[in-house]
């Protein structure tokens, strides 16, 4: 396929509350989306670094500069069969997973697209549901916290994620555990800890968490092998794992025992599914991360959330438990049961909203083959 023509989107769609971790807070998503055509066919993408190189190295500003400088020329200029063959276009580019994952998803899309079928059933997924929880981030105080939590649960999430730091984490989790004894329960560092806090780590253990997630720093690997021995709680890595092989080194050395993939922190969702496939033949429980995306994302991260091996539920929530209004014609909303309906219809199998999405753009660019 020859892609003919693609259009960068930077957009900004203020959060409903905003969004606090261990080490950076987000207010809004400003992301860029990528739309790309050929034969007729129009693929959708999104980013899903966000303005502040909080979580990883890659914002929305280098998204673009890597899509505009080297990735957009190199896809306008290939003629490709499939997603492998936009990895190898583009494999003389070092590093930036999150701008190659954002024009990946637009090439699954219109592949997906032209084969007639939905994304679920090129990536070899199966069901009419996933099961999703929801990620709550740290609140002013700890019963605002146990506030928030309630509602979710009265929203219909039967799995929840708090986000902790140091001095709020083991109150603000003992907190909520005592008002919710059956919930099903996990936790998030996102890299703030060190090897020299692994007493105090251990506090977790008392809580019956599901997993603890990436409590110390973002590759190391090393040190989380040396943890993982000391904590009856599993741990699961995510800003640790950029591909297959990172999953690999982890595994080897029981650095974690449950895998967190998100498609964009891995390059997209053919390095997702590897890393999935790796673990799935070990019996290393996965699950699908979430990065606050818009519809867009949304709808990929639910089509891969489908695949055997995500067997936690995801960090995928309804569209409403982030925005007021999505860019999508249906927004995802949550089923009774804690799930979200995969789509079924061509490709992403959603439907953008021009004029929303216009509405939301601060910035937006078309490249010609
Ligand atoms: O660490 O999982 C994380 C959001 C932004 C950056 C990192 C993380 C998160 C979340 C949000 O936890 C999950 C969601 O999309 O609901
Ligand atoms: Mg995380």
């Amino acid at each position: 396929m020859k892609i003919e023509q693609i259009t960068l989107h930077h957009i900004k769609m203020l959060y409903k509350s905003p969004f606090q971790t261990s080490r950076w807070i987000e207010y809004d998503r400003e992301c860029v989306i990528v739309q790309a055509q050929a034969e007729g066919l129009t693929g959708w993408g999104e980013c899903v670094a966000g303005q502040i190189p909080s979580y990883s190295y890659e914002s929305t500003k280098t998204n673009w500069h890597i899509l505009e400088d080297f990735l957009v020329p190199a896809v306008l200029a290939a003629d490709l069969q499939d997603v492998a063959d936009y990895h190898a276009a583009v494999s003389h580019i070092n590093g930036h997973p999150m701008a190659k994952a954002g024009l990946e998803m637009a090439l699954w899309d219109l592949f997906a697209q032209r084969a007639g079928v939905s994304l679920q059933k090129l990536l070899g997924g199966r069901g009419d549901r996933v099961p999703v929880g929801v990620s709550v981030g740290i609140q002013e105080t700890t019963d605002q916290l146990v506030k928030v939590v309630e509602g979710y649960l009265q929203d219909g999430y039967r799995r929840v994620k708090l986000k902790v730091k140091p001095g709020r984490d083991m109150g603000d989790t003992r907190a909520v555990r005592q008002a919710f004894p059956d919930l099903r329960l996990q936790v998030d560092g996102n890299s703030v800890y060190r090897l020299k806090d692994a007493e105090h780590l251990k506090g977790f253990d008392e809580f019956n968490l599901l997993l603890v997630e990436q409590p110390l720093d973002q590759d190391d690997i090393i040190d989380h092998a040396k943890l993982q021995p000391q904590l009856k709680t599993a741990i699961c890595l995510d800003e640790s794992i950029h591909s297959v092989e990172h999953a690999r080194w982890a595994l080897e050395l029981s650095a974690c025992r449950i895998i967190n993939i998100k498609p964009g922190r891995v390059s997209g969702m053919y390095e997702a599914k590897r890393i999935h496939d790796y673990c799935y033949e070990r019996g290393v429980p996965v699950w699908m991360g979430g990065m606050l995306e818009t519809g867009i994302g949304r709808a990929a991260n639910v089509a891969v959330a489908s695949l055997p091996g995500f067997t936690l539920p995801g960090d995928i929530s309804a569209s409403a438990r982030y925005y007021h209004e999505d860019i999508i014609a249906e927004p995802f909303a949550l089923n009774p049961d804690s799930t979200l309906s995969v789509p079924t219809g061509p490709g992403l199998g959603v439907k953008v909203l021009s004029a929303t999405l216009e509405k939301v753009t601060l910035k937006k660019q078309t490249y010609r083959r």
